[in-house]
């Protein structure tokens, strides 16, 4: 694996290649069970990025703020369960990035359209932040934003397609990061829309 962004970062080109056609048919049943929405932010915001999650834990917020919740609050049932594919290939990357003990229990799922962007934040509602975080990228390119441990420190662009895998760990676990405005475009198997799968050990 490259570690283009400095230590505790790997970017798997095409890691997930192999199995996109389980990943993608898994999403297209977990969306049937907990739909794909629009979450309101603290703030009042409703994120252009819909969401929702497979696993024990699914990663929620709404006006009273950020959470794990076994629940999701749409449908008041659990999070559909983690696909084997999706599990076997969270380990399998978290291992070549060299997180040999990484066991996700949360796995949540964001759908870009066009236009749709992740502004810069953390990734700090987990409770064990050892365990990394692994990033899979279907569908359309986005350009990936990756920045320092302080929100004004310099941030740098890559561009990252589909199949590619990156992992977030050590010291990068807690960088800031966001997703640059979707460009428009269309994916031969996926489609006009980017997903993306982030493993999480939330505890
Ligand atoms: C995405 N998702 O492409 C990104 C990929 C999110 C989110 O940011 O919170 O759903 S995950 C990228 C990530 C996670 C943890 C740490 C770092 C990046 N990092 O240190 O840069 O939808
Ligand atoms: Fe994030």
């Amino acid at each position: 694996p490259k570690d283009v962004f400095g230590v505790g970062t790997a970017v798997l080109s095409g890691f997930a290649l192999s199995v996109e056609s389980e990943l993608l048919s898994s999403l297209k049943g977990i969306a049937e069970r907990s739909p794909f929405r629009n979450m309101v932010t603290p703030g009042g915001f409703r994120m252009s990025v819909a969401m929702t999650n497979c696993g024990r834990y699914g990663w929620v917020t709404d006006r009273t703020g950020y959470r794990y919740d076994h629940i999701d609050p749409e449908t008041r049932q659990p999070w559909p369960d983690m696909p084997a594919s999706f599990l076997q290939l969270a380990v399998a990357s978290a291992e070549a990035a060299g997180f040999p003990a990484f066991s996700p229990d949360a796995c949540l799922i964001n759908r870009y359209e066009p236009g749709a962007r992740l502004s810069l934040h953390q990734d700090r509602n987990e409770r064990d932040f050892s365990q990394p975080i692994v990033s899979v990228s279907l569908g359309l390119p986005a350009m990936f934003l990756f920045g320092g441990l302080e929100r004004v420190d310099k941030t740098q662009r890559i561009r990252i397609v589909h199949g590619d895998v990156l992992v977030w760990g050590g010291p990068a676990r807690l960088r800031y990061h966001g997703i640059a405005p979707l460009r428009h475009g269309e994916h031969d198997l996926v489609g006009s829309i980017r997903y993306n799968l982030t493993f999480r050990n939330a505890g």
